[in-house]
């Protein structure tokens, strides 16, 4: 009765964000689950094992007040010492695959090419991957996931060209000694807020706020050394690796405020502003085309001689186009997207570059983070936005995720994971959106940026109080487990 009655609020123009047709068919077979981290959200060990000082660890111990109660991840989750513990969560989960990060300064500890790589800081990840693997979890690895080692910053961090050849000589060691172990890479996690927040908003470490100008240079030579690394993959491991290789790109779904032509228009630019500004380099050679006209031309009115944006020569353009066995999306929310007047020419910046209103639908689900709404079919758009947009290509979902501020009954998280899972299925089965892979974001409670240990995201719950950092399920833990179990979002499928 309840399905007829989808059935036909569908046929009479129900919104689609009322449906829930999915939520009783199963994934496909082939479809995989998985579970998330990042390196200096959970691993501590800041200072062990000749580790070197990373941007993270540098702007808590110098400038303590740039995260919430000025907390830092000198010891975070502990994984460092208690990896074996994260594995066997994982395999209670019953996950495919674990998607964590490598941190730079670990394995490298003075950052530069040719500098010694640090064999105990290797054995650690050696070892993670091992157990992985032992386990029948696949590993699969952001080589960069925010903490650049600190050496690199004092070169001037991502916008000086160097740090291209400093990122290939790690990314080599990585291939070189995991690769016969890994098998799906991931270069960097979120440009976007490498570079936006780390010199153009400053939210992220370094802090700089320099937008409209160093953003643009960072993400010019982080798409350069993306398309590097992957062509090294290509050249002198793929053969005997058979592995892949892609990047990793995060954006809400923008969702015009209105029917009108300019409001559509508004929620186009939001999206090749944030997701295109790194999947139309990557996939079809350059930055959107709505970007270099407004970004030149805004530039030309504010005298500059050169436009802000910098220009990929043809050769590069040929280099970096198709540079990516995946599409990795990182999804958690949406916005609402309005036509605004051109912004004043003497504004500079990213924002005034992009120039649309964004705010949320006060009947959007609230959460503990400001920015972020519960928007389950969101989900959906955005991968068929990208679909449609990049010719179908495989789409791994690499972060979802529900923040909140900590209990181990976690209703709601386990209700996000739902619908936003129920979305994605309509959109593989409905849709014939080619997405194969969904990750959960996170593993367990972390360090979460400047928001320190107030958000928590894990399907574990951590003690941050307790030396020993114990973990323990949550809610969502045994829901999520169910959902890999059944392939089924509810007790019961078709
Ligand atoms: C992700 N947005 O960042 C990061 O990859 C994780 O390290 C982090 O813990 C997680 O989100 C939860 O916050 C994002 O504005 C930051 O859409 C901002 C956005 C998306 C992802």
């Amino acid at each position: 009765m309840k399905y007829k009655l989808v059935l036909l609020l569908c046929v009479c123009g129900w919104p689609l964000e009322k449906t829930h047709a999915a939520i009783n068919r199963t994934f496909p077979v082939n479809f995989k689950f998985g579970a998330a981290s990042a390196s200096y959200q959970v691993e501590g060990g800041w200072n062990v094992d000749g580790k070197s000082e990373n941007i993270w660890d540098h702007i808590c111990h110098e400038k303590p007040t740039y995260v919430a109660n000025q907390d830092n991840g000198d010891i975070a989750c502990d994984s460092y010492h208690k990896y074996k513990e994260d594995v066997a969560m994982l395999k209670d989960l019953g996950v495919d695959f674990y998607r964590f990060s490598i941190s730079w300064s670990r394995v490298i500890p003075g950052g530069v090419a040719g500098s010694p790589v640090n064999q105990l800081g290797l054995d650690y990840y050696r070892n993670l991957v091992q157990e992985l693997v032992d386990n029948g979890i696949e590993p699969m690895v952001t080589m960069f996931h925010w903490d650049l080692p600190e050496a690199l910053q004092e070169l001037g961090g991502w916008p000086n060209p160097e740090l291209e050849d400093h990122f290939v000589y790690y990314a080599r060691t990585l291939y070189k000694e995991l690769g016969d172990l890994v098998k799906h890479w991931m270069t960097f996690n979120e440009p976007k807020q490498t570079c936006l927040g780390g010199y153009g908003d400053g939210d992220k470490a370094p802090g700089y706020t320099s937008s409209g100008v160093a953003d643009y240079q960072c993400t010019h030579i982080l798409l350069k050394t993306h398309a590097k690394a992957y062509h090294i993959y290509d050249e002198e491991f793929r053969a005997e690796q058979q592995g892949s290789v892609g990047i990793v790109i995060d954006t809400a779904w923008f969702e015009p405020a209105s029917g009108s032509d300019e409001d559509k228009e508004a929620a186009e630019r939001g999206l090749q502003f944030t997701f295109g500004w790194f999947a139309n380099p990557v996939i079809n050679g350059n930055y959107p085309q709505v970007m270099i006209d407004r970004i030149d031309e805004r530039s030309a009115g504010q005298g500059f001689e050169i436009s802000r944006l910098p220009k990929f020569t043809d050769e590069e353009i040929e280099y970096i186009k198709g540079t990516h066995d995946f599409v990795a999306l990182n999804f958690y929310t949406a916005t609402y997207a309005q036509w605004l007047e051109e912004a004043d020419i003497n504004d500079l910046g990213y924002y005034s570059d992009l120039n649309i209103l964004q705010f949320p639908d006060d009947a959007w689900e609230e959460t503990v983070t400001s920015w972020f709404r519960v928007v389950p079919w969101g989900i959906r758009k955005a991968v068929n936005w990208i679909s449609k947009t990049y010719d179908n290509p495989e789409i791994f979902i690499t972060e979802n995720g529900y923040p909140d501020a900590g209990g181990l009954e976690d209703d709601r998280r386990i209700n996000y994971h739902k619908e936003y899972l129920s979305n994605l299925l309509e959109a593989i089965l409905d849709d014939g959106v080619n997405v194969t892979r969904y990750t959960v974001w996170s593993l367990m409670d972390n360090f979460e940026w400047t928001s320190g240990y107030n958000d928590k995201l894990g399907l574990y719950s951590v003690d941050f109080e307790d030396p020993d950092r114990p973990r323990t399920p949550k809610a969502s833990a045994a829901y999520y487990k169910q959902v890999i179990a059944t392939r089924c979002l509810v007790d019961v499928c078709e």
